[in-house]
């Protein structure tokens, strides 16, 4: 079987971006391949976190795998920090990246932008972790958001420089991005990604909002004076909930914009909210439950650990030994 790894940040309240542009296609995927879903930990301390906090996230995170329909008797889910390989193989592969190779990453730009002065080493070198984490478990598949193309790229170069200098050691791993779902749009500026770390709380769905919070994050999200329903870039706010409805039942956008074709935004807003109603409440009253279960949970990371260390011990000492390390 072929392996598959991928991760989310607990650097906050997980949104429908990472559920339909991560989480579904996981579950997609996951009883044709072996695979590796991670809580990257090391990641979200790129930016500072609140230790109670990342605690309690680091957790709904898991309770949310499991809940969306990850099983984790077929899956290895564990929590990367668990696993020290990830920090020294990342470490290995600073010394084969170049500078501009991460100076160029348009994460590391945007989120520098933001924090000013007091950006940290690690925001800049954080792809390199994310290529560690996906080399260690001879990754054929690494299913995730079009926003990550660019470090996926790097994981890919940084993987066949490697193999060049000391020969075959790495797999080199392909992306699977989805076309409806890569890019769910912030609901207040439709032409950025929804990021569970904006500030403005009305520009992105947490999987856990409530109804109500639902209907009135849908009909407040930004559209356009145009009036008429399509799928078009002159009118981002609609096509980003076409590619919602599109995500949720799997329909093509094209009949979608059929159904629609004598109907109004409200509309369009109100089917939406009730798709998005209907497809979280369930995952939501899971969630309740695995999280009054914490002893269920602490089993499963553990038991995660347990298997994610087994499978990639093997690839560390694999590359310390050609890299001359006794
Ligand atoms: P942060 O705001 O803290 O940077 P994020 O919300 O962008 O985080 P990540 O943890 O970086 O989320 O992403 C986890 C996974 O979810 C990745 O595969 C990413 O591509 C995907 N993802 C995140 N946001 C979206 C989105 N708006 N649309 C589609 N996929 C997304
Ligand atoms: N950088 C990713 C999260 C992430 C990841 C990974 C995704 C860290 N390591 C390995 C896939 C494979 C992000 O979404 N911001």
């Amino acid at each position: 079987m072929k392996n598959i790894f991928s991760g989310i940040q607990p650097s906050g309240d997980l949104t429908i971006g990472n559920y339909f542009g991560a989480i579904k296609n996981w579950i997609k995927l996951q009883s044709e391949y072996n695979c590796f879903f991670c809580i990257v930990d090391l990641h979200a301390i790129t930016v500072r976190q609140e230790p109670k906090r990342l605690r309690e996230k680091i957790l709904e995170t898991l309770a949310i795998y499991i809940a969306s329909g990850i099983d984790p008797n077929k899956n290895t889910l564990f929590i990367q920090s668990h696993v020290p390989f990830h920090s020294e193989l990342s470490w290995i592969l600073n010394c084969f990246t170049y500078m501009g190779e991460t100076s160029r990453m348009t994460q590391y730009k945007e989120k520098s932008l933001k924090s000013g002065e007091s950006i940290s080493v690690g925001l800049f070198t954080y792809p390199i972790l994310m290529a560690a984490d996906i080399l260690l478990y001879n990754t054929d598949l690494v299913p995730v958001g079009s926003d990550q193309k660019q470090h996926l790229e790097l994981a890919r170069d940084l993987a066949e420089r490697f193999n060049n200098i000391y020969s075959d050691t790495f797999k080199i791993p392909d992306p699977y991005i989805s076309s409806t779902s890569s890019r769910i749009m912030n609901l207040q500026s439709p032409d950025k990604k929804m990021s569970k770390s904006d500030e403005n709380e009305n520009s992105y769905i947490k999987i856990l909002d409530d109804e109500n919070i639902i209907r009135k994050k849908i009909s407040r999200s930004v559209t356009d004076s145009i009036g008429s329903i399509n799928y078009s870039d002159d009118q981002l706010g609609i096509k980003n909930l076409i590619n919602i409805f599109s995500s949720i039942t799997g329909e093509d956008t094209y009949d979608i914009v059929a159904r629609f074709k004598n109907k109004g935004y409200g509309d369009l807003k109100n089917e939406v909210s009730n798709l998005l109603i209907d497809e979280l409440s369930t995952i939501q009253k899971r969630v309740k439950e695995l999280m009054d279960n914490k002893d269920y949970l602490e089993k499963i990371y553990k038991d995660g650990a347990e298997k994610a260390i087994e499978a990639s011990y093997r690839m560390l000492r694999k590359v310390k030994k050609k890299i001359g390390f006794i």
